[in-house]
């Protein structure tokens, strides 16, 4: 087998074109989070020796429970980015308000917003968790960070990326040339070094065509219409108007769903629903779909709320939600066409009879 790029060789090769500082910058940037990754990898992978299952005894930022393993991997993350002297601050699912660098609040020049645990519910049940992070400029550098230093929208991001815990450690990147996609090399980080990631595919691409969709069913009776006229064509299968059998999966994971499509395709949607009107949707812009939407566009998918790109939304918060619907281009288009015809998702007749993905009534 040919001899694979570290994490380090492969970004110097894709970050060819940026001027040297600015390389440097963003690869010991992206290390430091590497290298907490990888250390949230080895606690993940212990299972229940680590001692890192169960409840926290405290909640975060939005006052949902904390598990151990977010709290500890919140630690991680902010020890390894305190680290790193282009940091100047960061701001985690797991906290209110962002947090300064101890030594580079001043110097550093990047911002970077992450979830250290995502899909912690799966944690006790050995399903796939992943951390999802993305760095953005601090550019009022020389100044200290304020939450409004934050409120930069996707298409402003330097980096995204996501790093699955899974059978294999997976770390997804981009910086804004195409998509990398890094394995940790689990054998090495003996004697204190760090441990390796090696370049294992490059140019990843997301099929524009898919057969498969990705939604938490059981919050049916809150959605939209344009997103209860999509599924249910898509249930519908051969004998509705997509005319082809569509297949389902839903792991509660965002990294694990993103993934998937990354390898496959597919659409992954977490839709604005009326379950609680003042939350427009369940997952975070600045930690989960701005990040997200950058490595689906830029692996040729397409990530939107509904009526707009995901990446062209300006935050108002740091916490704040939005609805999720990404994926392959062609169906995205689609899902997009249906909520921008307020007429075209009313009736479609057949699909009242069916059982699961029942039409409410208008
Ligand atoms: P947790 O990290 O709290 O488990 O949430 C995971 C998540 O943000 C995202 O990764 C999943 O797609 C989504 O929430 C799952 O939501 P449901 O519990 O409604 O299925």
């Amino acid at each position: 087998m040919h001899e694979m790029l570290t994490l380090e060789q492969a970004l110097a090769q894709n970050l060819s074109d940026a001027a040297p500082e600015v390389a440097t910058a963003l690869i010991d940037t992206i290390g430091a989070i590497a290298q907490a990754c990888a250390r949230i990898s080895d606690l993940a992978g212990q299972g229940m020796l680590a001692g890192a299952h169960g409840l926290a005894d405290s909640a975060n930022s939005q006052g949902e429970a904390q598990k151990k393993l977010d709290v500890l991997s919140d630690e991680l993350m902010s020890h390894h980015l305190d680290g790193c002297r282009h940091v100047a601050g960061w701001a985690s699912e797991e906290h209110e308000c962002h947090l300064l660098s101890k030594q580079h609040a001043r110097k550093g020049r990047y911002l970077v917003v992450y979830d250290p645990l995502d899909g912690s519910s799966n944690i006790e049940a050995n399903i796939s968790i992943g951390t999802i992070f993305s760095v953005l400029p601090h550019v009022y550098s020389g100044m200290l960070p304020t939450d409004s230093s934050y409120m930069q929208p996707g298409h402003e991001q330097l980096v995204a990326g996501y790093v699955l815990y899974g059978p294999a450690t997976i770390m997804v990147l981009s910086c804004r040339r195409g998509v990398l996609m890094f394995t940790l090399d689990k054998r090495s980080g003996a004697h204190g070094e760090p441990m390796r990631w090696l370049l294992t595919q490059e140019a990843v691409q997301i099929p524009a065509h898919t057969k498969e969709f990705a939604i938490n069913a059981s919050n049916q009776r809150f959605w939209e219409k344009p997103v209860q006229r999509y599924i249910a064509e898509c249930v519908a299968g051969e004998n509705g108007p997509r005319m082809k059998d569509f297949n389902m999966r839903w792991v509660a994971s965002m990294v694990a769903e993103v993934h998937r499509i990354m390898t496959r395709g597919g659409v992954f949607m977490y839709p604005r629903d009326t379950r609680e009107p003042r939350k427009p949707g369940r997952l975070r812009l600045m930690y989960e779909a701005a990040p997200m939407a950058m490595l689906v566009e830029q692996a040729g998918g397409r990530a939107v709320n509904g009526t707009s790109e995901l990446l062209d939304l300006i935050p108002d918060t740091l916490h704040q939600r939005v609805p999720v619907i990404l994926g392959s281009r062609e169906e995205i288009d689609r899902i997009v066409s249906y909520h921008a015809d307020p007429h075209e998702n009313v009736s479609w007749q057949l699909f009242k009879t069916r059982s699961l993905f029942v039409q409410p009534q208008a």
